[in-house]
């Protein structure tokens, strides 16, 4: 069956994302999406050069490593899918930015250069989780009842892990429909989302180091390259204990990041508080953030008024 839902192809559809790194965002969008193509009709892969991060738990790395491909398939002709992801800088390198036919993503910037470019094939919005456009995308199609038990649960624990279970500022009623429009399909129960973080806890709390270093983001601030880390978790409290106060979480940084003066930070969200502690040792980067976001230091942390997440953090700098 045609549909005017997306641009016919009889080459394979590459979805595919940033090279940096693998999110469960990202992941779920990404298999989700490739399966969507392949239920109508069109040879559809999924590809990523990165790696997991540890926004995914263990088990599900194992679980999903055949589902997608590590490299571009060595032959075949391709067209492209973008999920999560709309800055063309950061795409994966083998992505032919000629050959793009649609674009899902919910971060700032690059709205009106897609639209011009792409049209109605372009989905940017801002919601809380890319997972969310993916998953309305199924409904329109009329799709979800093939919506795989395993895509499904990717997907609701991107939007879980996206909003912050839904506490975070940038949750929308879309997020919310959606969580509940799988939650629908029966498959799994809300311990999900408390086996979810404490798989996440467990992995950050006995891999720290690559945890923090695999999920950095830097951003230009005043002319300087700005590094920014984000952890996200239930209760921080025995993290912040064992890592930040005894300065181990600085010296990872300073030992992977720092020149003389460099400008960081690190966002770290405890979901059940309902607030971030947003983290630094470096002094222009506390008067930054105090001027600009009006957060109080005290010693190295500053504690914010709501849960923020990292890339609303980087839309506001400014
Ligand atoms: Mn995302």
């Amino acid at each position: 069956m045609s549909n005017t839902q997306f641009i016919e192809t009889n080459e394979t559809v590459i979805v595919t994302s940033g090279s940096a790194y693998i999110d469960i965002d990202v992941l779920a969008c990404s298999l989700a999406l490739s399966c969507l193509h392949r239920l109508c009709g069109r040879e559809s892969v999924a590809c990523h050069t990165g790696k997991m991060n540890g926004t995914i738990p263990e088990y599900v790395k194992v679980e999903v490593n055949d589902l997608f491909e590590n490299e571009l398939p060595s032959s075949g002709r391709f067209k492209y899918a973008l999920v999560d992801i709309s800055n063309p800088e950061y795409f994966e390198s083998f992505v032919d930015h000629e050959k793009i036919i649609e674009i899902y993503d919910h971060h700032f910037g690059f709205e009106k250069y897609w639209k011009d470019k792409l049209g109605k094939f372009v989905h940017i919005k801002h919601v809380g989780s890319c997972a969310t456009l993916i998953w309305e995308k199924y409904v329109k199609l009329e799709k979800v009842h093939q919506l795989p038990e395993s895509i499904a649960k990717l997907l609701y624990l991107a939007i879980v892990s996206n909003t912050l279970n839904l506490k975070a500022f940038v949750t929308t009623d879309r997020d919310i429909e959606a969580k509940i429009g799988i939650e629908k399909l029966g498959f799994f129960k809300s311990e999900l989302i408390t086996e979810y973080y404490s798989h996440i806890e467990h992995q950050l709390l006995n891999d720290f180091k690559n945890v923090l270093l695999n999920d950095v983001k830097t951003h230009d601030w005043k002319g300087e390259d700005c590094f920014i880390g984000q952890l996200e978790m239930l209760d921080s409290e025995e993290l912040i204990e064992t890592y930040f106060l005894t300065g181990t979480a600085t010296k990872y940084i300073q030992e992977k990041y720092a020149t003389n003066e460099q400008l960081w930070f690190v966002v770290i969200s405890d979901i059940n508080k309902g607030y971030n502690l947003i983290f630094t040792e470096d002094r222009k980067t506390k008067r930054l953030i105090e001027r600009n976001f009006s957060f109080t230091f005290d010693g190295n942390f500053a504690k914010s008024d709501r849960l923020w997440m990292r890339k609303e953090f980087i839309r506001d700098m400014s």
